[in-house]
Protein backbone atom coordinates (compact mmCIF):
# COMPACT_ATOMS: atom_id res chain seq x y z
CA UNK A 1 0.00 0.00 0.00
CA UNK A 2 1.44 3.35 -1.15
CA UNK A 3 1.67 6.58 1.53
CA UNK A 4 -1.00 7.81 -0.57
CA UNK A 5 -3.73 5.42 -0.25
CA UNK A 6 -2.83 5.30 2.90
CA UNK A 7 -3.33 8.93 3.80
CA UNK A 8 -6.66 8.45 1.97
CA UNK A 9 -7.93 5.83 3.93
CA UNK A 10 -7.27 7.73 6.93
CA UNK A 11 -8.91 10.58 5.69
CA UNK A 12 -12.25 8.57 5.20
CA UNK A 13 -12.23 7.06 8.29
CA UNK A 14 -12.17 10.77 9.28
CA UNK A 15 -15.31 11.73 7.25
CA UNK A 16 -16.84 8.61 8.29
CA UNK A 17 -16.41 8.80 12.53
CA UNK A 18 -17.92 12.77 11.39
CA UNK A 19 -20.80 11.67 10.26
CA UNK A 20 -23.70 12.22 12.41
CA UNK A 21 -25.05 9.15 14.49
CA UNK A 22 -27.81 7.38 13.09
CA UNK A 23 -27.54 9.02 9.71
CA UNK A 24 -26.44 6.57 6.04
CA UNK A 25 -25.68 3.04 6.48
CA UNK A 26 -23.37 2.49 8.66
CA UNK A 27 -20.45 0.33 10.09
CA UNK A 28 -20.93 -0.21 14.08
CA UNK A 29 -17.06 -0.29 14.52
CA UNK A 30 -15.06 1.56 12.41
CA UNK A 31 -12.03 -1.20 13.11
CA UNK A 32 -11.21 -4.92 13.37
CA UNK A 33 -8.17 -7.10 14.48
CA UNK A 34 -6.77 -9.19 11.26
CA UNK A 35 -7.12 -12.62 11.16
CA UNK A 36 -10.10 -12.73 13.20
CA UNK A 37 -13.54 -13.25 13.59
CA UNK A 38 -15.33 -10.24 13.98
CA UNK A 39 -19.49 -9.15 14.08
CA UNK A 40 -20.36 -6.32 12.22
CA UNK A 41 -23.68 -4.51 12.78
CA UNK A 42 -24.91 -2.41 9.51
CA UNK A 43 -26.54 0.10 11.49
CA UNK A 44 -29.87 1.70 9.24
CA UNK A 45 -30.53 5.35 10.21
CA UNK A 46 -33.24 6.01 8.18
CA UNK A 47 -35.15 5.64 5.36
CA UNK A 48 -35.28 6.73 1.78
CA UNK A 49 -35.83 10.73 1.69
CA UNK A 50 -39.29 9.64 4.05
CA UNK A 51 -39.79 6.17 2.61
CA UNK A 52 -39.80 2.99 4.97
CA UNK A 53 -36.73 0.66 3.81
CA UNK A 54 -38.15 -2.68 2.64
CA UNK A 55 -34.50 -4.20 1.70
CA UNK A 56 -30.70 -3.58 2.69
CA UNK A 57 -28.85 -5.48 0.00
CA UNK A 58 -24.85 -5.62 0.12
CA UNK A 59 -21.83 -7.03 -1.46
CA UNK A 60 -19.07 -8.52 0.54
CA UNK A 61 -15.74 -7.34 -0.35
CA UNK A 62 -12.92 -9.95 -1.53
CA UNK A 63 -10.89 -9.02 1.19
CA UNK A 64 -13.21 -10.90 3.65
CA UNK A 65 -12.40 -14.92 4.20
CA UNK A 66 -16.04 -15.62 5.33
CA UNK A 67 -19.03 -13.73 6.06
CA UNK A 68 -21.71 -15.60 7.95
CA UNK A 69 -25.20 -13.60 8.20
CA UNK A 70 -27.55 -13.04 11.15
CA UNK A 71 -31.25 -13.72 9.68
CA UNK A 72 -33.24 -10.96 10.84
CA UNK A 73 -37.24 -11.97 12.47
CA UNK A 74 -39.77 -10.75 9.88
CA UNK A 75 -37.18 -10.45 6.72
CA UNK A 76 -36.35 -12.92 3.87
CA UNK A 77 -32.42 -13.89 4.13
CA UNK A 78 -30.87 -14.67 1.03
CA UNK A 79 -27.13 -14.98 -0.34
CA UNK A 80 -25.68 -15.83 -4.03
CA UNK A 81 -22.88 -15.61 -5.88
CA UNK A 82 -19.93 -17.94 -3.59
CA UNK A 83 -17.64 -16.89 -5.78
CA UNK A 84 -14.77 -17.03 -3.33
CA UNK A 85 -15.07 -20.24 -3.15
CA UNK A 86 -11.85 -21.33 -4.58
CA UNK A 87 -9.61 -18.58 -2.54
CA UNK A 88 -10.90 -18.23 0.68
CA UNK A 89 -13.40 -21.02 1.78
CA UNK A 90 -15.02 -20.76 4.72
CA UNK A 91 -15.02 -22.36 8.10
CA UNK A 92 -15.70 -26.45 7.18
CA UNK A 93 -15.16 -25.37 3.21
CA UNK A 94 -18.41 -23.65 3.10
CA UNK A 95 -17.76 -20.50 0.79
CA UNK A 96 -17.77 -17.39 0.94
CA UNK A 97 -21.33 -15.63 -0.33
CA UNK A 98 -20.41 -12.84 -2.47
CA UNK A 99 -24.20 -10.43 -1.69
CA UNK A 100 -26.37 -10.74 1.11
CA UNK A 101 -29.74 -9.70 1.11
CA UNK A 102 -32.28 -9.04 3.65
CA UNK A 103 -36.18 -8.10 2.46
CA UNK A 104 -39.40 -8.54 2.68
CA UNK A 105 -39.77 -6.37 6.05
CA UNK A 106 -40.51 -3.21 6.27
CA UNK A 107 -38.44 -0.39 8.53
CA UNK A 108 -40.01 2.78 9.20
CA UNK A 109 -37.97 5.88 8.03
CA UNK A 110 -37.91 7.21 12.07
CA UNK A 111 -37.00 4.20 12.94
CA UNK A 112 -33.25 2.30 13.51
CA UNK A 113 -32.48 -1.26 13.02
CA UNK A 114 -29.15 -3.01 12.61
CA UNK A 115 -28.41 -6.30 10.21
CA UNK A 116 -25.80 -8.68 11.68
CA UNK A 117 -22.75 -10.10 9.73
CA UNK A 118 -20.05 -12.73 11.22
CA UNK A 119 -16.97 -12.33 9.40
CA UNK A 120 -13.46 -13.35 8.98
CA UNK A 121 -11.03 -10.51 8.90
CA UNK A 122 -8.00 -10.71 6.16
CA UNK A 123 -4.86 -11.94 7.65
CA UNK A 124 -2.78 -8.67 7.30
CA UNK A 125 -3.17 -5.65 8.92
CA UNK A 126 -2.97 -2.21 7.02
CA UNK A 127 -6.36 -1.87 4.46
CA UNK A 128 -9.77 -0.30 4.67
CA UNK A 129 -12.56 -2.59 3.80
CA UNK A 130 -15.78 -1.13 2.08
CA UNK A 131 -18.49 -2.86 2.48
CA UNK A 132 -21.18 -1.48 -0.23
CA UNK A 133 -24.90 -1.40 0.48
CA UNK A 134 -27.98 -0.93 -1.64
CA UNK A 135 -30.93 0.15 0.42
CA UNK A 136 -34.15 -0.14 -1.15
CA UNK A 137 -37.87 1.34 -0.23
CA UNK A 138 -41.68 1.52 -0.76
CA UNK A 139 -42.26 2.89 -3.55
CA UNK A 140 -39.17 1.68 -5.71
CA UNK A 141 -36.72 4.32 -4.19
CA UNK A 142 -33.63 3.23 -3.43
CA UNK A 143 -30.42 4.62 -1.81
CA UNK A 144 -27.19 3.24 -2.43
CA UNK A 145 -24.40 3.44 -0.31
CA UNK A 146 -21.75 2.34 -2.30
CA UNK A 147 -19.22 5.85 -3.08
CA UNK A 148 -15.57 5.91 -1.70
CA UNK A 149 -13.89 9.50 -1.46
CA UNK A 150 -10.53 9.20 -3.72
CA UNK A 151 -9.05 11.87 -1.70
CA UNK A 152 -8.12 12.73 2.03
CA UNK A 153 -11.18 15.12 2.92
CA UNK A 154 -12.92 14.36 -0.10
CA UNK A 155 -16.88 14.63 0.34
CA UNK A 156 -18.82 11.73 -0.88
CA UNK A 157 -23.03 11.68 -0.72
CA UNK A 158 -23.89 8.32 -0.11
CA UNK A 159 -20.58 6.59 1.17
CA UNK A 160 -20.07 2.86 1.69
CA UNK A 161 -19.48 1.37 5.45
CA UNK A 162 -15.36 1.32 6.66
CA UNK A 163 -14.03 -0.69 8.60
CA UNK A 164 -10.12 -0.45 8.58
CA UNK A 165 -7.95 -3.56 9.41
CA UNK A 166 -5.63 -3.27 12.49
CA UNK A 167 -2.95 -5.62 14.65
CA UNK A 168 -4.63 -8.40 16.04
CA UNK A 169 -4.37 -9.29 19.77
CU1 LIG B 1 -28.09 9.54 6.27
Amino acid sequence: MTFRFKAAALGLLALAAASPAGAHVTADRSEMPADSYVRIALRVGHGCQGAATTGIRLTVPSELRSARPMPHPGWTLETGGAEHAGHHAGHHGAPAPREIAWTGGRLEDSHFDEFVLFVRSPAEPGSVITIPVVQECEGGAVARWTERASEPGERVAHPAPLIRVVAGR
